[in-house]
């Protein structure tokens, strides 16, 4: 399987996040793709695809944002990274008059997220291995493998948010169906809901997203993933939500995936595209359920059997140790 990561990825080095009410070490760290490469084959670097493709799912006035924001707070005199604390949502207007603090809160859906001095570096090059792993699977391979981090399903057409700044999977599914795919689907089995994927591709009747994630009325992100979210317009239908309890092992899991399957079946798309993240493992510091490294073996197969072209997208994952044995299971199956 082809596995694509540009080493300028590890870049993106932000120190800390408010966890809880607490600053805490990030745990969006580089060190989780050095766990996971020790595990799996040689990676091959992405072409540069150039900025129209992450132009094709993301606003023009996000982008500029996310290049400029870090260099914007330190000129406002600012020694840490930039991250956001007022937010336009109560009623507000939304202004724009060149503050970074007032543009943070506006391109961003929390606090957990900060940008670094090389975030859009990091960013541009992550969102360049997806594309090649979708490229790679449209040139003909039965899968591939791209190595994404900072994770991407969290990030909106104009926001960040959840570690994530580019939505990496969003911008491989627009570049395959502006390659001339005709349906694509999406499958999101990272812990958390992908809310970024699921706001991008609401309204379109071309693109199905699923999910499988912590109920969000427990675990974050809250606001998105409840099971009567269906898409609107021409997307109506074309949204599905899994929200399953805390403590979640793997045969209930199957079940729900099972569900998901069927309905990707029906769907009868032209290729697959996987939001995979290792954070439903048994051992994760900030998720809670019961999946091991041998489950990941049997989601992998449960998936493959579909037997659809399939690029995998790399999201969260945060036991660093035990990360790249439970990616490697999982890959292993296709
Ligand atoms: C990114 B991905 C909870 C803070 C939550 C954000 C989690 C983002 C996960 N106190 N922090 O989906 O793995
Ligand atoms: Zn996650």
């Amino acid at each position: 399987m082809r596995i694509f990561f540009d080493e300028r990825q590890l870049l993106h080095v932000p120190a800390r996040e408010l966890h809880n009410g607490d600053w805490t070490d990030y745990a969006e760290t580089p060190a989780r793709v050095g766990s996971i490469r020790k595990a799996i084959d040689a990676v091959l670097a992405p072409r540069d695809f150039g900025e129209g493709p992450i132009a094709a799912v993301h606003s023009p006035d996000y982008l500029d944002f996310l290049k400029h924001a870090a260099n914007r707070w330190r000129d406002a005199g600012r020694t840490g990274d930039a991250i956001g604390y007022v937010w336009p949502v109560v009623r507000r207007r939304p202004l724009k008059f060149g503050r970074i603090d007032a543009d943070l809160g506006q391109y961003s859906m929390d606090a957990s997220t900060p940008l670094a001095a090389e975030t859009w570096t990091a960013a541009y090059w992550n969102a360049q291995s997806a594309i090649a792993a979708v490229d790679a699977v449209l040139g003909g391979e039965r899968s591939a493998f791209a190595l994404c981090r900072p994770p991407g399903h969290h990030a909106g057409p104009d926001y960040l948010g959840g570690y994530c700044y580019l939505n990496n999977i969003a911008i491989a599914a627009q570049f395959a169906i502006d390659a001339g795919q005709k349906r694509v689907a999406i499958l999101d089995v990272d812990y958390h809901h992908g809310n970024g994927t699921q706001d991008i591709f609401w309204e379109r009747g071309d693109v199905l997203f699923i999910s499988l994630h912590a109920d969000p009325v427990t675990d974050y992100p809250f606001y998105w993933g409840h099971k009567d979210e269906h898409g609107e317009g021409d997307g109506t239908g074309h949204t599905l939500n899994f929200p399953l309890p805390r403590g979640t092992a793997i045969d209930a899991y199957r079940v729900a995936l099972a569900n998901a399957l069927s309905a990707i079946r029906t769907f009868e798309p032209d290729l697959l595209l996987i939001s995979f993240g290792a954070d439903t493992f048994a051992d994760d510091p900030i998720s809670f359920f019961q999946i091991h490294t041998k489950d990941y073996a049997v989601i992998g197969a449960d998936i493959a059997a579909l037997g659809l072209p399939t690029a995998i997208i790399m999201e969260g994952g945060y036991a660093v140790d035990a990360l790249g044995e439970n990616t490697a299971s999982f890959l292993a199956s296709f």
